[in-house]
């Protein structure tokens, strides 16, 4: 077999044919379980055809991908066709791998590749495992060993998050980013899209949100130096491309969870209606960073008129079981101050008690009337972790972001929750050591082993409180990311660890293992043009 191999080989070179190349199953993440079997391996021709069930059109697009993939790889880019031929094809196909929804099969014999999915999505996967199987070359031609994969994803919610208002990152590239977390098997994209620095979706109802606070009139340089860029800075998605970015993560498999920062962060609407805020105004489109002062006046009915009518178009837009509603740094003392504020928590009867104040209690009741606004609505919230001040609202998901402690805490309150602590999960912080060297940033340190070693779901919670972990998370925070190439630098490679934590099963992880498999998502990487930092290993040797 080896010597036929060699001659194969010898001859394929001579006749200027294509190169032979092994495929690897070892991926990441790395699949549930392989078993490879004897026996002659697949191989991928420019006769292979991908075969896919007819008048099923999410698997239409499913076998279009597969070929684009192969294409990008390979240089073969196999013809889709819902007549299955005797040999040489890839065919996909759906039947209840098991109960979990994302779950996948491969089987790969000499004649076929069978990626059997228990839904589209588990197809899709499966063509995600076979894509990272493929080796990247140019022009080369793809021996696939017989093997039979079992996989499924550990947990449901696998997100990974982009703030586009302290900066603003164009359509095309929020596509590319979600052509990112594809590769990676991650099926929720959180998309903070308002805060002090700039509001980025259009809103019919309030045109001003866009005309004014999508854009300021100069940054900050670096951290808060006091000194300015003197260039205007902004931009904003209309509802027609925010539309068309749904459909594009949707043919993906993954949900948009649109993010309306409330009540703090709201600087960009303030600006464009300062009757919105306690003092009247005027505001301006934050330059610098941090926390403001200057929030949303939940003592007028105004107030909540305005949320209402922005986050009827944002569920309009959005089919996402969630909104997101924001709730984290909320600065109370534009409240204490003003008579309106004053009045509502007079009329609601809400005291100071030895754990917050009445002002926190207010910032519950606004929580709760969204809440239940987008309830009615058959929709609902997730909330930063400080909405756990004061009092949780009923039916609300807790993203925990200051350490786990607010996700334990809301679990054990029966709340499901999104594990986002800042020491695993923070992607704007710096991934090496070597700060001279690396781009400016926010601060802090999360080098990918320290994401690979990120474990969800505490050991403190009762095995029902498990329940409520619904999976892991990670942020890019903007402040200091300009360019869609900083975007990139900083989420790859520390997505490849940490979608190795959304997908395996804790006993499979295995952080020298992962970087043995790494390489080889690199080299798709490099083939894709995707900037990712590369000394990220060497520091920490
Ligand atoms: C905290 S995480 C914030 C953001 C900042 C980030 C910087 C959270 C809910 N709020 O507004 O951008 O830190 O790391």
């Amino acid at each position: 077999f080896i010597i036929s191999l060699a001659t194969a080989g010898l001859l394929f070179s001579c006749s200027g044919k294509k190169e032979m190349r092994e495929a690897n199953y070892q991926v990441v993440p790395l699949p549930a379980e392989i078993t490879t079997e004897n026996g002659t391996p697949f191989t991928l021709s420019k006769a292979t055809k991908i075969v896919f069930p007819q008048e099923n059109e999410k698997m239409q697009r499913n076998a279009q991908f597969l070929a684009a993939y192969l294409e990008i790889s390979t240089g073969i880019k196999p013809e889709i066709t819902t007549t299955a031929p005797q040999k040489n094809a890839v065919i996909l196909a759906l039947d209840a791998v098991n109960e979990n929804p994302e779950a996948y099969r491969i089987e790969v014999n000499e004649n076929t590749i069978t990626i059997t999915g228990s839904s589209e999505a588990g197809v899709f996967y499966g063509i995600q495992t076979l894509r990272k199987a493929t080796p990247v070359g140019e022009n080369i031609s793809v021996m696939y060993p017989q093997v039979i994969i079992n996989d499924q994803p550990r947990f449901g919610y696998r997100g990974m998050m982009l703030d586009v208002a302290r900066h603003f990152e164009p359509a095309d590239f929020v596509k590319k980013y979600i052509d990112m977390l594809a590769l990676h098997n991650i099926n929720r994209f959180h998309w903070h899209l308002t805060d002090d620095q700039g509001w980025r979706i259009e809103i019919k109802k309030f045109p001003k949100l866009t005309e004014i606070g999508a854009f300021r009139k100069e940054t900050v340089i670096g951290k808060n130096t006091g000194k300015y860029d003197g260039k205007p800075h902004g931009g904003f998605y209309t509802q027609d491309e925010i539309s068309d970015i749904v459909k594009y993560a949707e043919e993906r498999y993954i949900t948009i969870i649109p993010e309306i920062d409330l009540p703090g962060h709201m600087l960009s609407a303030l600006a464009a209606y300062p009757e919105l805020g306690c003092t009247g105004g005027p505001y301006e489109v934050a330059k610098e960073w941090g926390v403001f002062e200057d929030v949303l006046c939940p003592g007028k009915e105004a107030t909540f008129e305005f949320l209402e009518g922005v986050l009827s178009e944002v569920m309009e837009l959005f089919p996402s079981k969630y909104i997101h509603i924001g709730g984290d740094e909320c600065p109370k003392v534009r409240w204490e101050k003003c008579p309106d504020c004053q009045r509502r928590i007079k009329e609601l009867g809400l005291k100071d008690d030895s754990k917050h104040t009445a002002e926190h209690y207010l910032q519950s009741y606004v929580t709760a009337r969204i809440e239940k606004f987008l309830n009615d609505h058959g929709r609902n919230i997730i909330g930063w972790d400080e909405i756990l001040e004061g009092e949780l609202a009923p039916n609300a998901t807790v993203m925990s972001w200051r350490g786990m402690e607010g996700g334990i805490l809301a679990a054990q309150m029966n709340h499901d929750v999104i594990m986002t602590p800042t020491s695993y999960c923070y992607f704007d912080y710096y991934q090496t050591q070597d700060i001279e060297n690396e781009p400016l940033s926010i601060g802090g340190y999360v080098p990918i082993e320290k994401v690979y070693s990120f474990e969800p779901v505490p050991e403190v919670l009762t095995p029902e409180q498990k329940k409520h972990i619904l999976g892991p998370q990670a942020n890019l925070w903007t402040e200091y990311i300009k360019t869609p190439e900083h975007v990139e630098y900083m989420v790859m490679p520390r997505i490849a660890a940490l979608c190795e934590v959304q997908w395996l099963q804790p006993e499979k992880k295995n952080y020298e293992e992962f970087l043995k498999r790494l390489p080889r998502l690199l080299a798709l990487y490099d083939k894709l043009g995707y900037h990712y930092a590369t000394h990220v290993f060497d520091i920490q040797a």
